[in-house]
Order: C-alpha cells, then structure tokens, then sequence
C-alpha cells in the first residue's frame, strides 16, 4: 500500500501527510472494491439471467429485506468511517500548536511575500526550520488565491480583506515547491514560491545574516538576482519578447508611451516609479497589474534593479 501512495503522490514530508495518504488510499481501495464488485455482479447477472427462450417471463419480486438492509447499511458505515477519519485530521491540520513560529504571508497578483517575526521579508520564497510548527497568517492585496504546497498536503484560500490561517511542521530539510492554487488570472500558473526547510541552527543563522543584503555584491549582480528572486521573471524578460510586462532589453533610456497618451524617458527616476508606484504611469499596450514592490525591496535591491536594467543593451 505504501509502494502505491509513493507511486502515486508527493513525497510525505509534513507530519500529517500520512495521515491525509493513509484516508486518500482508503478512499480509493474502498471505491475500488465496490467498483468491481458492482460490475462483476452486473455482469454474472447478465449472463445467468439472459431471456433463454420465448415464452420465459420475469418473475415479479417485490422486494428483499435483507438485500435492501445491507446495501443501505454497509455505505453509511463505510461513510462514518471516512467522515471520522477526515474530521479527525481537519481538525488537527485547522489547530496550530500554540508553540507555533509565526510567518505572515501576503499574496497579490502576481507574487508571494513572506514576513518573520524579526521584520525580515522575502519575495517568492520562504525559509522555515524542520521539525518545528509553523504557522502561516494569510491575506491577499486582490483577488483570491490559495496557497498549496503539495509535499506538505497543506492547501488554504487567501482572501482579500480577511486574515486565513495554515500550519505544517516540515519533517525534513531540502526544498519544497508552493504553488497558487486558485486561477487568479493571467500569470497564475508563474505565482510559485520556493519553501528553504533547514534544520534549526541553519534557520537560527539564516534569521541572524541571511536577509542581510551583501553590500560586496556589484549592484548589477544584485540586480540579477532580485530579478529573478522578487519574480520579476514571471512578468519581464530579458530577451526583448513581450510577457505579462515589456522586456527589459533596451529598455533603459527609451521614450515610454502611457496609457494617458504622454511620452516619458525610461530614466532611472522612472525605473524607480515603476517599481514603487506601478500604477501611476502605465505603459501603454500592457495591462495595468504589476504588484507595487514599496516596502518589498530595500533601498540596495531597488538601486540593484536598476543598474541591472540599465546595462541590457543589445
Ligand atoms: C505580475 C506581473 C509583474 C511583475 C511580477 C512585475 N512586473 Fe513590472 N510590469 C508589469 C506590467 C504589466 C507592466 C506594464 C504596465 C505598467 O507600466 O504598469 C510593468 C512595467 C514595468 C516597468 C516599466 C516598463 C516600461 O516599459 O515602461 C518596469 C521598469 C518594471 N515593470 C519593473 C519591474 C521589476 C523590477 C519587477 C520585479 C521587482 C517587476 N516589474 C515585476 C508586470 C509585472
Ligand atoms: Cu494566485
């Protein structure tokens, strides 16, 4: 049974995967069984009861009592069965221990950001410490979305206006894929995030140096690395074709046209705008629906964007 929940799903690595694989196998053995059972029946019937001659007529039954018991007393039991065990573990995965470590989650279209206890915040992905609960506290800047991570078996909506909450304890370190699973327009299939299990002191350290930004990296490099770190790439390329947003291959020092029919220069001052303030100057031919970055990045990482920016030129 095991060999077939490893064939069939994500690796377990939360302390209630099991419990969810052990109910979703049982599900689908249970299902499995009466299937067959109900076809072979069907089809012995078919044969063994088949019009064998001409004058052969139904006999009229009116009804079984046994039969009809059984038939309806076997499916509730099996339906308490699943009802309990199901109930059972959503009320464990809705109640995070009290001891939980607390991580505010913010979606927005299109990106996932991730605030700690200490004020660190990252973009599209999220480093938690193995074998302890964590509890993420959720709200959405939009629309609907919802936060799922598969090797966790942990799925929840994140809604506008209204704090929801999840928690999972990651039974091992390496990394974990989380995934937007409610269709939230255009790049809903680009809003993924990357969850870092390490194990405690790695965690204990990354809380202490890992959101410092290295103030040796040349800011272009650092650039190239927010780019692709705060998901600009699921919006902008590099290579002059058109995404979500416009590429940002020549783009530095190009006249703009604006929705509103005005014509600016892709100068620093308006790189800067664009990435804090996205809805002010819209570029036209695009749609209006860049999340703002303000409090997102730090000064360095904006000032990286741009230098980085700046220097693809064909
Ligand atoms: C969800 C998609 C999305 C993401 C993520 C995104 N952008 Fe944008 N961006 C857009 C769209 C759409 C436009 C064009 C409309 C507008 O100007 O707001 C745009 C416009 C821009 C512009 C102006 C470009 C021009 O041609 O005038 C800049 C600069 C920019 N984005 C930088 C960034 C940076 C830097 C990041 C990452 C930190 C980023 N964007 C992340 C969608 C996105
Ligand atoms: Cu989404």
């Amino acid at each position: 049974m095991n060999r077939i929940i490893e064939y069939m799903l994500p690796p377990q690595r939360s302390t209630v995967a099991s419990e969810v694989d052990s109910l979703f196998a049982f599900i689908n053995i249970a299902g499995f069984i009466l299937f067959a059972g109900i076809m072979i029946t069907i089809l012995i019937f078919v044969i063994k009861y088949r019009r064998k001659s001409e004058d052969d007529i139904t006999p009229v039954i009116t009804h079984n009592s046994i039969l009809e018991v059984s038939w309806t007393v076997i499916p509730i039991i099996l339906i308490l069965i699943v009802f309990s065990w199901g109930f059972r573990g959503f009320l464990k995965m809705s109640s995070p221990p009290a001891n939980a470590y607390e991580i505010n989650v913010t979606a927005a279209s299109w990106l996932w950001e991730f605030r700690y206890p200490n004020g660190g915040i990252t973009v599209n992905e999220v480093f938690v410490p193995v074998d302890r609960p964590v509890k993420f506290i959720m709200r959405s800047d939009d629309v609907l979305h919802s936060l799922y991570v598969p090797d966790f078996r942990i799925k929840q909506d994140v809604l506008p206006n209204r704090y929801t909450t999840t928690w999972f304890q990651a039974t091992s370190t390496g990394e974990a894929i989380l995934y937007c699973t409610e269709y939230c327009g255009t790049a809903h299939s680009d809003m993924l995030a990357t969850v870092h299990v390490l194990s405690i002191e790695e965690f204990e350290e990354w809380l202490e140096t890992g959101l410092e930004v290295d103030e040796d990296m040349p800011l272009a490099d650092l650039g190239r690395q927010t780019y692709t770190g705060a998901g600009c790439n699921a919006c902008h390329t590099l290579d002059g074709t058109d995404r979500i947003g416009p590429s940002f291959l020549n783009l530095f020092n190009t006249e703009r046209e604006l929705v509103d029919g005005s014509v600016v220069i892709a100068d620093e001052d308006y790189l800067r705008r664009s990435i804090l303030e996205p809805m002010a100057e819209v570029t036209a031919g695009y749609p209006a629906n860049m999340p703002s970055y303000a409090g997102r990045l730090n000064e360095r990482q904006i000032d990286g964007l741009i230098a980085f920016i700046k220097e693809l030129q064909d």
